[in-house]
């Protein structure tokens, strides 16, 4: 019988249909004028969401100018964000608070093919 056949076709394409494309979840801790990862690696056309959490009594921010990402943290803030890197590269995050980037709150984000 066909059916049998025709049951597992129809399963399949359900399943081929479904298949999302798994978003990555990094967890960022800014503290003490750095971040807990200074390296990133995530997928091109994969989306990404960044959790950011300031330890720290006072602001931070995490900027990513290449994919336009400028998010404020105010003392002791967590934020998440989430995106899709479009291309490859690699990419310098900081943050943009007066002095921070200078003093060692940078790194990058490695999009892989
Ligand atoms: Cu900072």
């Amino acid at each position: 019988m066909l059916r049998p056949f025709l049951t597992a076709l129809i399963l399949f394409l359900l399943l081929v249909a479904c298949a999302k494309p798994q978003t990555s979840r990094i967890t960022l801790t800014l503290q003490a004028m750095g971040f807990s990862q200074n390296e990133i690696e995530v997928s091109a056309n994969q989306p990404v969401t960044l959790r950011l959490n300031n330890k720290d009594g006072y602001a931070h921010a995490f900027d990513l100018d290449e994919f336009d990402i400028h998010l404020q943290l105010a003392a002791e803030e967590t934020a998440e964000i989430t995106f899709t890197p479009t291309h490859t590269g690699a990419f310098t995050f900081y943050c943009s608070s007066p002095g921070h980037q200078a003093a060692g709150m940078a790194g990058s984000l490695v999009v892989v093919p």
